[in-house]
């Protein structure tokens, strides 16, 4: 399986995440990757290759004009406002507030356009945002060209990006475009399957009202877990989306058994409903030890997991997300492509 990679995530590095009560160095950091990759080459994989320059039509079809305009100018207009520090937010159009009028000034637009403040925005976010979503581009086009499945190690992640919000460590949703690339090359059905521990509110966010690309999530229950304010299992898609929404929220402490019977359950959905391709976000902080996360998978869970994704028999482009425990998210990543490979 081809892996492809932008060294450009470095750009995106923020010094600080708000984390209870403090600045911590982020979670969701360069050095994530250099795990996965070093595992990559461990196990044999190919070396990555680097993708082409963005495709920026398929983002501007799926994104609000004022947010990918906000993400590309907001760094120079707080620098511009004399602002200190890295860009967070700490403002939100809450409950009964407007939410259709973006606000001139940058601190408030800073909170219009995302949904949480432990993000920070750099100097080089934008672009290393886009260059993540150009793996993810250049994996879709080699699945798209013949091959069985290809990785796209983004970097920054995107399952918690809608159309027009930034958070969770997420800038565009890299899962979405592959998604929506799919649809446009002509498949009349695709499935985006989600295993990253926390709900993937951004992609269910986009195809919600669409029942031409199917969502399933397993993440820890939205009571209990970031983004908190969605994936419960009564969501179930709108309109001509109706039935093509599934969420399985899972308890503190859930361990491997039960988790793999929602795949399991989540996998017959996507066979059911007759996905042409499947898009995986993968996530890897289901692990036992992740420092955010509360599920009990262990290191050979996630090659089984690969396995019975494999079983699909789909073409399949896998999107990095989410992973925190740094020694381990390089062998629980290749285990799930492992265990596709093997099956
Ligand atoms: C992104 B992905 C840490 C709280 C972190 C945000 C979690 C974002 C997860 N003090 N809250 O889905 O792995
Ligand atoms: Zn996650």
């Amino acid at each position: 399986m081809q892996t492809f990679f932008s060294e450009e995530h470095r750009k995106h590095f923020p010094q600080a995440e708000l984390s209870g009560g403090q600045f911590v160095t982020p979670y969701e950091r360069p050095s994530r990757v250099e795990y996965i990759l070093r595992r990559l080459n461990e196990r044999g994989f190919d070396t990555p290759i680097a993708p082409q320059t963005p495709d920026m039509t398929v983002l501007r079809g799926l994104c609000d004009p004022g947010y990918l305009e906000f993400l590309e100018t907001c760094w120079d207009e707080w620098v511009a406002e004399g602002m200190a520090g890295e860009i967070i937010a700490g403002n939100f159009p809450a409950r009964r507030m407007q939410i259709s009028r973006p606000p001139r000034n940058i601190d408030g637009k800073v909170g219009y356009y995302s949904l949480a403040s432990e993000t920070a925005i750099t100097a080089g976010t934008w672009e290393a945002a886009l260059s993540s979503m150009a793996s993810a581009q250049a994996a879709q086009r080699a699945v798209a060209a013949g091959a069985r499945a290809a990785f796209a190690l983004c970097r920054p992640p995107g399952h918690h990006a809608t159309a027009d919000m930034y958070g969770g460590y997420c800038f565009i949703n890299n899962a979405a475009i592959v998604a929506q690339m799919f649809r446009d090359q002509g498949a009349g059905r695709v499935a985006v399957l989600d295993i990253d521990f926390h709900h993937g509110n951004g992609t269910q966010d986009i195809f919600y009202g669409r029942g031409d690309v199917f969502f399933a999530s397993l993440h820890g229950a939205p009571e209990d877990a970031f983004p908190y304010y969605l994936g419960y299992a009564d969501e179930t898609g709108a309109g001509d989306g109706e039935g093509a929404n599934v969420n399985y929220p899972m308890a503190p402490g859930t361990p491997y058994a039960p988790w793999a019977e929602a795949l399991e359950d989540a996998l017959a959905r996507i066979r059911a409903y007759g996905a042409e391709a499947l898009v995986v976000s993968l996530g890897v902080d289901a692990y036992k030890d992740d420092p955010i996360s509360f599920f009990k998978l262990d290191s050979p869970d996630f090659m089984d997991a690969g396995r019975r994704i494999a079983k699909l028999g789909l073409p399949t482009v896998f999107c990095m997300e989410g992973g925190y425990a740094i020694e381990a998210v390089g062998i629980n990543t290749v285990n799930v492509l492992e265990g596709f490979n093997g099956a």
